[in-house]
């Protein structure tokens, strides 16, 4: 994988379509018209184009007629139905170009979409976005990408204007793979939080005072978060936050506490479940990394 950040403005700047104008789409449209290219926009409800006109964009009356206009189409809609309709109209009209999907999805959609370009003579990228609307142009926000190795080595300078960006292989869905479980570790993390919040606010502690407490206690998590991921690489689980022998004893005060003074304990149910079966299993003496062993089958 190659990670780039964000460069400085372009001198010598291309032409670019975007499709799509929702809140994404607009700041996409609006960096790329700020650095200098020459970008022509559409989208479905054609008055969102206004401002960026105002800005020195091109509206199109179609999507076909944008697609027509630049060798560089990125798309940006609100999900895999929108960009099917909309590919749907433009269909040959994509011909020759590079087609640059951001709308959010899954791997197989991206992969649909890879064999729906190739049959039609173009090239596919197919791009993840990993913050908010207001970042982009700027290097605090992250583009992973994914398919033709040539479509990204021709635009990367291009790509590079919205973010930092990073290529993960040839394979259309490996971006979202990598955007499918940067977004579960973040929800994961988030629900977990909310519980604590619950939590600690049903014994009467000030929450935002916890919250600043977490904030500054996650700066320990790298560390093992590194370990982890080596640990389920290689296969040795070592204890990491001690045994599981020791961490299982904890879980059964865990749960009664939650219970007793009326907080949803379903997720430390289910961790609990997982230690007692890596111990039956005979691993108590790993760590938790070890859990992992039994992710696959509970599918
Ligand atoms: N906004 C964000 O913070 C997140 C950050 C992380 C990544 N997401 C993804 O970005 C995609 C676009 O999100 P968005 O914020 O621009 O979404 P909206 O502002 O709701 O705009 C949606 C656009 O999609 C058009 N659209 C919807 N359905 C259709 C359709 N059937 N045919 C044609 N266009 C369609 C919609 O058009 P209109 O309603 O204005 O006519 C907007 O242009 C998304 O995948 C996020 O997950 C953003």
């Amino acid at each position: 994988m190659t990670t780039t950040t964000t460069d400085g403005p372009t001198a010598a700047a291309g032409q670019v379509t975007v499709l799509g104008l929702g809140d994404m789409g607009s700041a996409i449209a609006r960096t790329l018209v700020d650095r200098g290219y020459r970008t022509t926009v559409w989208n479905r409800t054609a008055s969102k184009s206004a401002p960026l006109v105002d800005a020195g964009a091109t509206a199109a009356a179609t999507a076909a007629e944008a697609v027509a206009a630049s060798p560089l189409v990125v798309v940006c809609l609100l999900d895999s139905t929108a960009v099917d309709e909309v590919l749907g109209s433009v269909d040959a009209a994509i011909a020759g170009k590079v087609l640059v999907n951001l709308t959010s999805g899954s791997p197989s959609q991206a992969r649909a979409n890879e064999r729906w370009a190739r049959e039609r003579g173009a090239e596919y990228l197919d791009g993840k976005i990993m913050r908010d609307p207001p970042y982009v142009g700027t290097p605090n926000i992250m583009f992973p990408f994914s398919g033709s190795r040539s479509a990204f080595e021709a635009h990367e300078s291009t790509l590079q204007v919205l973010g930092s960006i990073a290529y993960h292989g040839e394979d259309a869905g490996l971006a979202a793979v990598e955007f499918m479980a940067q977004v579960a570790v973040a929800y994961e993390l988030l629900i977990g939080f909310l519980h604590a919040l619950r939590l600690v606010q049903a014994e009467g502690v000030d929450v935002a005072e916890f919250a600043e407490r977490i904030a500054g206690s996650v700066v320990a998590y790298p560390p093992l978060l590194l370990s982890i991921g080596k640990a389920v690489k290689s296969g040795e689980c070592p204890p990491d936050l001690g045994s599981l022998n020791v961490q299982a004893a904890l879980m059964d005060d865990m749960i009664s506490h939650r219970e007793s003074i009326g907080v949803e304990a379903m997720r430390m149910r289910q961790v609990k479940e997982l230690m007692d079966d890596r111990i039956a299993g005979g691993h108590g003496e790993q760590g938790f990394s070890s859990l992992f062993e039994l992710l696959a089958k509970r599918r």
